[in-house]
């Protein structure tokens, strides 16, 4: 077993696990019995392509899953190891994971956008003991990161390139764990509204209940192709139904190199791709570049899904006619609860709702006043939920205040439900900035900032964007007999601090002094909000 034991996590209720489990909700399957099974049922038929010609059936990925399972094995990578992955779209991703599974280890997922303050934080909370990423991508080099982690890290002693994994792959087929579908697969990111990474702890049964769910409520078949033009490693694309949904149902998954409308629409119409998933910024530079040029054949497109950050109702309108396909709001949370519009939902209900939960029976949710009572169908209140795949804590009981005495997790989303049980969401109440679904702390930032030697305080707020929705804004306030630093001097000090690049403001305003809110101890909250509330009508809105 690992030598850094898994910290303890808050779980479900004996209860409330038994209830699931006998639903039939929570089967006991766990990821590697996943894909042998799926291996074993669609044997040759194509489970990944990659975009350099990357074509492996579903018996391969089983096959080069266990073969580098070994390997891991061999290298030292013991049953609840955590390990880093930090993987662009790339088929090697979808081994290593597996083959982590495979062993026992639990993948903790990082982005290509992480750099090394991210990596570093990741990588302590978890006590990793390797990290897994590619040598350069995109003009980074993701190799001396990740050395760097493992030399600031005490528990990390391996870092694994995918150039090298051909090497790693070992015959054997000895048997390296016995799984238990209870305990945690994976340690999956919060946008979090802390300086300190939360990790969210998923089990086998809860994740891949919603998986199972979300390949049904999509209508996966194994006609089905998938476009991963999302990083990865996000929650939406890994699980809404994303990539594991699409292997559930024996579809075949597509990884684009990126999401740039050109990329995307060549490899649709090559892999004739059925099904995709946006964030709202990226379906934008999708429609602008579909009207300029309409010549791709993406008429295999039949469902388009936009998720992770407010899609305006005049997009979403334009889905259909640009696309010839149907749209589908996804609002989901790597906590757990995910939302989807479904596929015979009529119209003003996929454009003007953000969904309704995966289980009618069992996705608890309750829209409550500041005061936690349940406000009616329709008015505005906070959204909780509990139920079968939605964490009861994070990992090492990180920030319990995120969730009620009994167990329900605080979104921070502002919701309205319908009495169909969709629900809109109409704002946030967490500090949490929502820059086109990838998500900022303020607290992190502010708290780079400061580090600075001519910053006296820094408050980091959200401004609307109407590309973005919005975009982050650092407000300043400069040390006595300093000058103040000017925007690119504080960019270039982010970078140079390994924070990465969707984090470092988009703005930066110098103030003499912050506005004095209440009385006494000046909340952040309270702070950001009100210079939001003064930033906003300066805001130019890009073109
Ligand atoms: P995370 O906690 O990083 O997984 O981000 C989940 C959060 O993203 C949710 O709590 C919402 O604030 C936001 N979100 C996700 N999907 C949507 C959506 N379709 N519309 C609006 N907000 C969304
Ligand atoms: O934003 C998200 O985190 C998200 C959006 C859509 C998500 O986790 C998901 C679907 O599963």
């Amino acid at each position: 077993m690992s030598a850094f034991p898994l910290r303890a996590s808050p779980t479900w209720p004996e209860a409330d696990a038994a209830r699931y489990r006998a639903a039939g909700l929570w089967t006991g399957e766990t990821f590697g019995a996943f894909l042998a099974a799926r291996a074993a049922r669609f044997g040759p038929r194509t489970a990944v392509i990659g975009s350099a010609g990357e074509r492996w059936s579903y018996a391969e990925l089983d096959e080069r899953a266990g073969a580098l399972a070994q390997g891991f094995a061999a290298l030292g990578i013991a049953p609840g190891d955590r390990v880093v992955v930090q993987l662009p779209n790339i088929p090697a991703y979808v081994e290593v994971v597996f083959g982590l599974w495979r062993v026992g280890a639990l993948p903790v997922f990082a982005l290509p956008a992480h750099r090394r303050s991210e990596l570093e934080a990741f990588a302590a909370a978890a006590e990793a003991t390797a990290i897994v990423t590619v040598e350069r991508c995109a003009g980074f080099d993701h190799g001396a990161l990740a050395r760097d982690v493992a030399a600031a890290v005490p528990s990390v002693a391996h870092v694994i390139l995918a150039g090298e994994l051909d090497a790693l792959r070992s015959p054997e087929r000895r048997v390296l764990w016995e799984p238990c579908a209870s305990a945690v697969a994976f340690l999956q990111l919060s946008g979090g509204t802390t300086g300190t990474p939360k990790l969210i702890p998923r089990t086998h049964d809860d994740y891949l209940y919603s998986v199972r769910e979300s390949a049904a409520i999509c209508g996966f078949t194994p006609e089905s192709v998938y476009l991963c033009a999302l990083p990865v490693a996000h929650n939406f694309p890994m699980s809404s139904p994303g990539i594991l949904g699409v292997l559930h149902a024996g579809g075949t998954v597509v990884l684009a190199p990126s999401g740039d409308p050109r990329t995307a629409f060549a490899l649709i119409a090559r892999e004739r791709v059925s099904v995709t998933a946006l964030v709202p910024p990226l379906l934008l530079a999708w429609l602008e570049a579909r009207a300029s040029d309409g010549s791709d054949d993406l008429s295999s497109l039949e469902l388009l899904q936009v998720g992770g950050a407010r899609l305006a109702p005049e997009a979403a309108r334009r889905v259909g006619p640009a696309f010839g396909c149907r749209l589908q709001q996804v609002f989901g949370m790597a906590e757990g609860l995910v939302n989807y519009t479904r596929l015979d939902d009529v119209e003003d209900v996929v454009v003007g709702t953000q969904g309704r939960p995966i289980s009618d029976d069992f996705d608890e949710v309750r829209v409550v006043d500041d005061l936690g009572s349940d406000v009616e169908d329709g008015a505005l209140g906070h959204l909780l939920t509990r139920g079968p795949y939605t964490i009861r804590g994070y990992y090492g009981d990180a920030d319990p205040g995120s969730f009620t005495a009994d167990g329900f997790y605080r979104t921070g989303d502002v919701v309205r439900r319908l009495p169909s049980g969709h629900l809109v969401v109409e704002g946030r109440a967490k500090d949490q900035i929502n820059r086109g679904g990838e998500k900022i702390a303020p607290d992190e930032v502010e708290d780079h900032l400061l580090a600075h030697p001519s910053v006296h305080d820094a408050a980091v707020v959200g401004v609307p964007d109407t590309r973005l929705g919005e975009r982050s804004c650092a407000v300043i306030v400069a040390r006595r007999e300093h000058a103040a630093p000017t925007a690119a001097e504080l960019r270039r000090f982010l970078r140079e601090r390994g924070v990465a690049a969707f984090k470092v403001p988009d703005r930066v305003e110098v103030v003499a002094a912050f506005p004095q809110t209440g009385v006494g101890k000046v909340s952040r909250r309270e702070l950001r909000a009100a210079l939001a509330a003064s930033l906003t009508p300066t805001v130019k809105e890009p073109a």
